[in-house]
């Protein structure tokens, strides 16, 4: 996803819109690569890179192949946590948690676009949030929330001493978590998030002359919070330090933009934002996080806005497709049918942890999203999911279309209409509410079809706070895609436009 210069100087923030959390960043040379969580979405672990880290281009997953995907009885939201990137010895070292399946486990690579390696248990590390820091004679240090340290062999996976406790943030803040090791300058910088991952979310650092403390805090943490604020960004937490390419420095963090009324309700999930950071002291001092950063003093390196249509006429898909649990390429094929993307139905609905479901993320608050769809030897549609209780679809079966809506235990049916036998395009609108509804909703989301003429008749208009975190709970945000409910069902073409209200 490219952001693209604005006419004041400015770029847009975030700088990798929609379900893109816990994001860690490294530098080697000129160029910047990111890792983000991804849960129960399969290929996991998106892997970007960037020249500026404005413009970011996903490269790969790190989790890319069959055999490890995650068992259907891992819940929704939880799965793959808060992976730490870092490069070390010429190699790409990658640790992340398997919340449910595992525990904690380091790949390798050469090449961050991939292959990685198998991943290595590494049984000692307990909790969440695994960072890597080496110091001066080799020596691996794993950092988990908590915060807890200890010395591990990445060769075995074993510790090769005790877990210790460590500075673990300011007073009686909850959940002192995503903890970062830095050596800059003189000092070791012990870099945390506090607080929850809600609107208390906030960063906080300290530093110490060894990687393992004592650990001084800063005089002015947290560095970083818009708790209790009316900013438009909210939720901010779960950094990681990176120096900038003219050698100031910045930080890469996840936050929310809620919408609609009170409590406000994030419906992309968790976007990675980019702040600048100068020095005080000896300490951080994070700059404007606004949704128009300024430019950057550096040189930008834009890249290609993503295409709007995906027409599966190559033989893959772009690894920004996800599927649910499994890899999309377990699922469905642009083989079978030359130009069609084949769903072949396993009985599942969306509400199955095994729905055959391949969608992309939503990366804008607003956005038109289309789909030629073939259902004459099956049914299925497009949707919009949050997770198994949380999606609304617009489904097409035996010259019918028909819209549901499943907000927790309920599932009705929303409006059916006869259409001609056939392709079909269906189409899903996430549109402002109009001012003068009183709903107070974060946006509408309008499922319909179009006429043979190209007309699009809305069929339903449902509210979006129920396809939002707040609602739904969890760690994710809206992934919209295409489903198969029944049979084999193809899908020539599927646009995602974004609309320019965002
Ligand atoms: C992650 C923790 C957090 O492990 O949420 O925002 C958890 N912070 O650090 C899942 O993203």
């Amino acid at each position: 996803m490219s952001a693209q210069h604005h006419p004041h100087g400015t770029v847009p923030n975030p700088v990798i819109p929609g379900l893109h959390p816990d994001p860690s960043v490294c530098r080697v040379g000129e160029d910047y690569y990111l890792a983000c969580s991804s849960f129960e979405y399969f290929p996991g672990i998106p892997v970007f890179h960037s020249r500026d880290l404005v413009h970011w281009t996903q490269i790969g997953n790190v989790l890319d192949r069959p055999e490890l995907h995650l068992p259907l009885e891992v819940p929704s939201s939880a799965g793959i946590y808060a992976p730490t990137l870092r490069h070390h010895d010429g190699r790409f070292h990658l640790v992340v948690t398997n919340v449910g399946a595992g525990g904690n486990v380091l790949f390798t690579a050469t090449d961050p676009a991939g292959p990685w390696s198998d991943p290595l248990p590494l049984p000692d590390v307990p909790g969440i949030d695994p960072d890597l820091a080496w110091d001066e004679d080799g020596t691996c240090w794993i950092t988990v929330a908590g915060v807890s340290q200890q010395p591990v062999d990445l060769a075995t996976g074993r510790s090769l001493g005790p877990s210790r406790p460590l500075w673990s943030g300011t007073v009686d803040a909850q959940a002192p978590e995503a903890p970062h090791l830095y050596r800059i300058g003189e000092w070791w910088y012990l870099l945390i998030a506090e607080g929850g991952t809600e609107r208390g979310h906030s960063v906080a650092i300290a530093r110490g002359r060894t990687p393992s403390g004592p650990f001084e805090p800063c005089p002015h943490n947290p560095v970083l919070t818009h708790r209790g604020t009316h900013r438009p960004i909210q939720n901010t937490g779960h950094a990681d330090l990176v120096q900038a390419p003219d050698g100031s420095w910045c930080l890469v963090l996840l936050g929310v933009r809620p919408g609609g009324g009170t409590p406000g309700w994030h419906v992309l999930g968790r976007e990675t934002f980019l702040a600048p950071v100068t020095w005080e002291d000896g300490w951080p001092v994070v700059g404007g996080l606004t949704p128009e950063l300024p430019a950057p003093a550096w040189p930008l390196h834009p890249v290609p806005e993503a295409p709007v249509r995906d027409d599966f006429d190559g033989a893959g898909l772009h690894p920004r497709w996800l599927s649910v649990r499994r890899r999309p390429a377990e699922l469905v094929t642009t083989g079978e049918r030359p130009g069609w993307l084949t769903l072949h139905a396993a009985g599942a609905s969306l509400d199955a942890p095994d729905a055959v479901f391949v969608g992309r993320r939503q990366q804008h608050p607003f956005c038109e999203v289309r789909a030629l769809v073939d259902a004459t030897a099956g049914r299925g549609g497009l949707a919009v999911r949050l997770d198994e209780r949380h999606h609304y679809e617009v489904e097409a079966a035996d010259g019918e279309v028909r819209v549901f809506a499943r907000i927790g235990p309920l599932r009705p049916e929303v409006a059916s209409v006869r259409v001609p036998a056939g392709p079909v395009v269906l189409g899903i609108d996430v549109a402002p509410h109009p001012p003068e509804d009183s709903r107070t909703a974060p946006d509408l989301v309008v499922l319909g079809v179009e006429q043979p003429d190209g007309a699009f008749t809305p069929l339903a208009s449902l509210d979006g706070r129920y396809l939002s975190t707040e609602v739904a709970g969890g760690f994710t945000g809206r992934v919209i895609g295409a489903y198969a409910a029944a049979g084999t069902v193809h899908v020539d073409w599927f646009d995602y436009r974004p609309r320019k209200e965002s």
